[in-house]
């Protein structure tokens, strides 16, 4: 295999917006500090993003924009919809953050699964809307300290699963994937990619970013990767499929990271050095997929890819061992 080329090719598998940052604060009627992290869904022909918003005390909630070419002209809820409620949630009490959003066709909802900034930790709380007006929460369904979940769209055996990024003391975090009868009750627990350590790109904490995307060669899963420097974590983003009827097994996984930070907007914000999606939509017709990821925890940004060059570029990557 000739490791350069790959390169060049993983590269140029996800290229930019020219306008971004596609939404910065300046998208929103109140002020905050920050726009970034956004789950994107279809619906009735517009885009929709649930956004993570960071107010003026560091706390998250969730704000709704949509717009029609999913690019500009976006058209942000006044007030926000989604904000933490830890009157009756105390584990969101810190906030509500990066949200993931999958259509479930069985429920005919779309699922939202983030993360609740409890006091004890980070963990994975669930909530369901038709219409990215009102939104039904379904409790807490994975405890402290656990992030980075997403839901597939189709149960498996009659199971719903979820990838998810538990933490272990002292350890590095990889991902997960557990599965449920009612989206309630989790269990069968297994670990599917794991942290690659020493040097690696994704050495010190890997975890998924959008929900796994059905593809006739698998499902195709977009992870970013984190590795640790001197002068602090850089995040990227890498690939893998997994097996279509069982999600366990990994059929491939990108070496290389195929996006990373880049430009300025990705390079400096409050966190430097993160481009973090949490949503992608697939344009069944032309084939193409748009990107939406955090840049720097401090705006929007979009990029677009084709799924027929990405799942090539995958084919060529090795089957883990
Ligand atoms: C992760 C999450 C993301 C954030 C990233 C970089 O752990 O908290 O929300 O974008 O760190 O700061």
């Amino acid at each position: 295999m000739n490791g350069s080329n790959f390169k060049a090719a993983g590269v140029n598998l996800f290229t930019r917006c020219p306008s971004n940052p596609i939404i910065t604060t300046h998208n929103l009627h109140y002020p905050a500090n920050s726009i970034f992290n956004a789950g994107a869904a279809m619906l009735d022909g517009w885009t929709y993003l649930v956004a993570r918003v960071e107010d003026m005390r560091g706390l998250s909630h969730l704000t709704v924009l949509k717009s029609k070419d999913g690019i500009s002209n976006w058209i942000t809820d006044e007030k926000p919809v989604f904000l933490p409620d830890p009157e009756h949630c105390p584990e969101e009490m810190w906030g509500i953050e990066d949200p993931r959003i999958t259509w479930l066709e069985d429920l005919k909802a779309f699922g939202i699964v983030y993360t609740a900034y409890s006091r004890r930790g980070p963990q994975v709380s669930l909530a369901l809307t038709k219409d990215f007006k009102t939104f039904e929460r379904k409790g807490v369904i994975l405890p402290p300290e656990d992030k980075n979940a997403s839901l597939f769209p189709v149960k498996f055996n009659d199971n719903w699963a979820v990838l998810h990024r538990p933490v272990a003391v002292g350890q590095d975090s990889n991902i997960w994937l557990s599965f449920s009868t009612d989206l309630k009750r989790w269990g069968d627990h297994a670990m599917v990619l794991e942290c690659r350590r020493g040097a690696w790109w994704d050495s010190h904490r890997i975890g998924a970013c959008p929900p796994p995307m059905r593809t006739d060669k698998g499902w195709l899963i977009l992870y970013h990767g984190v590795r640790n420097t001197v002068s602090g974590a850089i995040y990227r983003l890498g690939l893998a499929l997994l097996d279509i009827d069982d999600p366990t097994k990994v059929l491939k996984r990108s070496d290389e990271w195929i996006f990373g930070p880049a430009e300025p907007y990705e390079l400096i914000g409050d966190v430097h050095n993160v481009v973090f999606p949490c949503g992608w939509i697939l344009d069944e017709e032309t084939g193409r997929i748009r990107l939406y990821y955090g840049a720097a925890d401090t705006s929007i940004a979009l990029a677009t890819g084709e799924l027929a060059e990405i799942l090539d570029y995958l084919e060529h990557c090795p089957a883990p061992k």
